[in-house]
């Protein structure tokens, strides 16, 4: 069959000779099918048996979000696929099995997360996860480091790099939705009403747009490593002991701090979101406490699991040890992996500024602020994000400062 979209009616024919369904559900006569996709791309659905519980993940050939006059390729589920196998290599457990594929249907099995929610709903209700930052610092060191030229030969590493760089499509709405556009009135950009003064002076700030530039640059020209390209709160499934990264359809050879920078800067959006949710002033302080402190976490285990790989896992082309531990110069590593670091923290901030940006002001939004009821309070929680995300971009402060700058900025624009 050419390529169809499932529907819930069809579903249970199309997919009932599957054994990768029947042997973990049961018989297709006895399925019940949901459509639960929640996202700007996919069908999701969860097919419940009489053995459990499924999921089956098929791309549309257009973004779900505006509708088919934006179409976009299937191979994204390709790409998705190739993406969930080499995560689930690299940290182990952390992203849901998959099934089943198939490339012709653009159609994802896998596991159905359950007990699981979307971390950013949880966080919307002041829901803390306790062990976010832990698994988040692992994952991102694990995929982000053996995926890289300090863990993989050159011929793997350019093998690798050719088979994602046909992930354009996705790329290109990245490369426009979150550098470019924000920083002018393009067409799809939506915005709270009464914004406009906040948004005024951020677009006419030089520095900034050049900082956005920057980052574009670096996007686009660093393809350090396999980075999953759409680290958000919303890609993230949680319970109170587990984590599971889902969602990797805009996977790409990009900077290491890519992710890095769009999930600290969706933990900053669910900071500053915290005073549009609370029934009192102050009562989401220990929520606030706790996003701050998972910022500061993840960057710790992430330099510290880093560190780990880069001492017993440096076996790619770059920084090799005959140029130093085998050269009787194991500071000269420690000297080069602190270089790393900053650079990929520095990389981090400018992605994360611009990520902030386009969640206020571009197409695709974020619950945390678009639920805020009352349109005052959400006002002011978008402009305390604008303004520190265009410090964060243009300024990239340090790992140390970035937690009180947010704290201050939370406080300087009445609640
Ligand atoms: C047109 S797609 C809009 C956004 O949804 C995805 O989740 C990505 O974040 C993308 O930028
Ligand atoms: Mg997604």
């Amino acid at each position: 069959m050419d390529y169809t979209p499932l529907t819930i009616e069809t579903l249970p024919a199309r997919l009932s000779s599957l054994p990768a369904l029947t042997d973990r559900i049961g018989p297709a006569q006895a399925w019940t099918v949901a459509e639960v996709g929640d996202g700007n791309l996919n069908l999701v659905f969860i097919v419940s048996g009489p053995l459990g519980r499924i999921i089956v993940k098929q791309a549309l050939p257009y973004v779900r979000l505006v509708g088919d006059s934006w179409p976009l390729p299937l191979n994204r589920a390709f790409f998705e696929y190739n993406a969930l196998t080499r995560h689930a290599a690299r940290d182990p457990g952390r992203v849901p099995e998959v099934f089943h594929f198939d490339e012709g249907q653009a159609l994802i099995v896998m596991r159905c997360l359950s007990p699981h929610v979307i971390l950013r709903k949880s966080v919307v209700q002041g829901v803390m996860h306790p062990m976010l930052a832990r698994h988040m610092g692992v994952f991102l060191a694990r995929s982000l480091f053996r995926g890289s030229a300090l863990s993989l030969s050159g011929g793997a590493l350019r093998k690798d790099m050719a088979l994602f760089a046909a992930n354009h499509a996705l790329a290109d709405i990245t490369e426009n939705l979150v550098f470019s556009d924000p920083y002018f009135a393009a067409k799809l950009n939506r915005h709270t009403p009464g914004l406009a003064p906040f948004i005024a002076p951020l677009r006419a700030d030089r520095a900034l747009r050049i900082a956005a530039q920057e980052a574009k640059h670096a996007f686009l020209s660093k393809t350090e490593t396999l980075v999953h390209g759409d680290l958000h709160s919303g890609s993230l499934m949680v319970t109170a002991e587990d984590t599971q990264v889902i969602d990797p359809e805009f996977a790409i050879y990009g900077p290491f701090g890519f992710d890095v920078g769009m999930f600290i800067a969706n933990l900053l959006l669910a900071f500053h979101a915290q005073s549009g949710h609370e029934d009192s002033p102050g009562a989401r302080d220990g929520c606030r406490d706790w996003l701050l402190g998972q910022l500061a976490e993840v960057w710790q285990v992430f330099t510290a699991e880093f560190r780990h790989l880069w001492q017993t896992e440096r076996t790619g082309i770059l920084y090799e040890r005959s140029l130093f531990e085998d050269a009787g110069d194991a500071p000269g590593a420690e000297a080069a992996l602190a270089g790393v670091l900053a650079g990929i923290w520095r990389d981090a901030m400018g992605f994360c500024g611009v990520e902030m940006h386009r969640r206020i002001l571009g197409l695709a939004h974020v619950e945390d602020l678009e639920a805020i009821p009352d349109p005052a309070r959400r006002l002011r929680a978008e402009a305390r994000a604008l303004e520190l995300g265009r410090i964060i971009a243009t300024a990239r402060p340090t790992p140390g400062d970035l937690g009180p700058l947010a704290r201050d900025m939370d406080r300087s624009i009445a609640r």
